[in-house]
């Protein structure tokens, strides 16, 4: 699972993924800052297992801090967007590229409405209207997947015909490289009236709304109602849900200082909490005070910054993930070197048990007997679907059980 970052250049992007990734790549506030793309790993976050467990736990491939499990994720932050990029405006396609890999999109988008279409500063807040962005940025992404897919259509569905090929298997390893899947094209074309045996016949309309559904499906967007702090913000953002538009209000800034001065240990923050403490008040200048007496009252009004709110609403709800726990002993819940609970994995909802146990080993699918649940001791078969927050054993032929 992949996260990407976009939005029209000075919308907060780098401000977001740095907070989200304790990175520290270029901000600034003039347009087109960041150039090359950024990568980074930032971390969905849940309540972890422990606490139900009653167990002190020792993760490895994660982390987890007062309870709440940080699951690593990898996030890309592009270089903005501005209108007809795919064309080559702006910085253009190649920084659409580096979009392919993305399996959810968190358009960050300037509530305030301070910038223009181009990332442009207008002087003041209320200036522009960031609804604007929210269907451009839909286009544009469009725009692009058609592109690339239309480029060689008419050699591609002439070739699938005369081959008497299945549609939907050639273009999906037409269009693996921009992490659509089978079941993403199967969805897309289940929706729209199309003639899979005959695609030499699709006009061009009827490409584009495939692709259009395909986007939706493949690269579904979550907005982001960033600088949530600024006048103008709050009416743009209920404007935005009168809309219909599921935007998350979040201050990427606010975010990005709780995790900065949590790293110097002056204050106390745990990533997606509503609230922070202060340690160390003395190393805090009167100005500096204030600042978090604003984020405080920032915090208490939206429950928290909203960036970790959006990353885990994109992960779990938009990305439709969950977070399975494997462990080999389901009574004491550790691996087999005593680490109790160690390892939590993503892993897409309608996962399997078999086919979880071979996303961990590939052995291990081809040898799987059962898995056991540890909260119930019962057995689970092989095409058990998993749930979020399940703690399993697999139990593979040739393992000891
Ligand atoms: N008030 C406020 N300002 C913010 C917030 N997030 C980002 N900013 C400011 O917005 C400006 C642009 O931030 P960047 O993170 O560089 O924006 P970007 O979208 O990455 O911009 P490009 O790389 O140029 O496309 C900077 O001055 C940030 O400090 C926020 O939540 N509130
Ligand atoms: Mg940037």
């Amino acid at each position: 699972m992949i996260l990407g970052v976009v939005g029209k250049p000075n919308a907060g992007k780098t401000t977001f993924f740095n907070a989200a990734t304790a990175s520290n790549a270029k901000v600034a506030d003039y347009p087109f800052t960041t150039i090359n793309p950024n990568f980074g790993t930032a971390f969905a976050t849940q309540e972890c297992v422990c606490r139900e467990f009653n167990v002190k736990d020792d993760p490895r491939n994660s982390l987890c801090i007062d309870g709440i499990r940080h699951i690593p994720v990898k996030m890309i932050d592009v270089a903005g967007l501005v209108p007809d990029a795919w064309k080559g405006r702006g910085l253009g396609n190649k920084f659409l590229d580096d979009l392919r890999q993305a399996d959810v999109l968190l358009h960050i988008v300037d509530a305030s409405g301070a910038h223009d279409e181009e990332g442009r500063p207008l002087g003041r807040p209320g200036m522009y209207d960031p609804l604007k962005d929210v269907s451009f940025l839909e286009v544009e992404i469009s725009r692009w997947m058609f592109q690339i897919i239309s480029k060689d259509w008419n050699r591609f569905s002439r070739r699938v015909e005369s081959e008497r090929a299945n549609l939907i298997d050639e273009l999906t390893s037409k269009l693996s490289g921009l992490s659509i899947r089978l079941d993403h094209i199967k969805k897309a074309l289940e929706k729209l009236d199309l003639n899979v045996d005959r695609p030499t016949t699709w006009s061009e309309e009827e490409l584009f709304n495939f692709v259009k559904e395909l986007r939706r499906i493949a690269k579904p967007i979550l907005v982001v109602a960033n600088k949530i702090d600024m006048p103008f913000a709050e009416e743009n953002y209920k404007r935005m849900l009168e809309a219909n538009i599921n935007a998350i209000p979040a201050a990427a800034l606010a975010e990005l200082a709780l995790i900065k001065y949590s790293e110097k240990g002056i204050i106390k923050y745990i990533r997606g909490s509503k609230t922070f403490e202060i340690l160390e008040p003395n190393k805090l200048s009167g100005r500096e005070k204030k600042l978090f007496d604003k984020i405080r009252e920032l915090m208490e009004k939206w429950g928290g910054t909203g960036v970790q709110k959006a990353i885990n609403k994109a992960i779990f709800e938009i990305g439709q993930m969950i977070a399975v726990y494997p462990v080999e002993d389901i009574n004491k819940l550790s691996d087999k070197k005593g680490n109790i609970l160690p390892d939590v994995f993503l892993v897409r909802r309608g996962t399997t048990a078999r086919k979880f146990a071979g996303l961990i080993h590939s052995d291990l699918e081809k040898t799987f007997l059962y898995a056991i649940d540890a909260r119930t001791k019962k057995k689970l078969a092989e095409d058990y679907q998993l749930k979020d927050r399940d703690v399993i054993k697999i139990v593979a032929a040739g393992a000891r059980g």
